[in-house]
């Protein structure tokens, strides 16, 4: 059987150049995704449609980003039972109405909601990945690699900042 892939929705292609992030972290780890551009209010059918034939193909994690009344984590929520990463985009007052929107989903009808904008969308990778992770060990192992990885290039950095106050 094929590995599970990640499924992006986004609610516009205004959306998609803070979502290329997603897609660049889902790269490095080599896992497969496809994207689609489908509003939970301007082609709600198409939204259920896509998201209901995505499970039955084998998606192992949606993720969803939308902004303003974003509505649209929540609605592929409602259409599966695969586990949905909710990402709120800055569209409008600073995010926070689509952070509201995406977060307070509820009971029975989760959206575990990420930061709003890029952050989140990288977040939204990796907290996919790290659900995949589960039946795939050599994920876990990539993902345990670039977390030492990043503490390294901390301490480097810490290590530069004390030899910098030394003068
Ligand atoms: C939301 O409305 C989209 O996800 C986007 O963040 C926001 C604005 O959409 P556009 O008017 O730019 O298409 O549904």
């Amino acid at each position: 059987m094929s590995e599970p892939f990640v499924a992006i929705v986004m609610g516009s292609d205004s959306d998609l150049p803070v979502m290329e992030a997603s897609f660049d972290v889902l790269r490095s780890f080599g896992i497969t995704f496809e994207a689609r551009i489908t509003s939970a209010h301007r082609t709600p059918e198409v939204t259920k449609e896509y998201v209901k034939d995505a499970e039955q193909r084998g998606c192992g994690v949606f993720i969803a980003a939308a902004g303003m009344a974003a509505h649209l984590a929540g609605a592929v929520s409602a259409a599966t039972v695969r586990p949905v990463v909710g990402v709120p985009m800055n569209a409008s007052l600073d995010g926070l109405d689509a952070l509201l929107s995406t977060v307070q989903m509820p009971a029975g009808i989760p959206v575990a909601t990420v930061a709003i904008g890029k952050a989140g969308a990288k977040n939204a990778a990796y907290l996919a990945a790290q659900i995949l992770s589960v039946g795939n060990p050599g994920l876990g192992d990539k993902l345990r690699e670039e977390r030492a990885a990043n503490a390294q290039a901390i301490a480097e950095k810490d290590t530069a900042l004390q030899e910098s106050l030394k003068g």
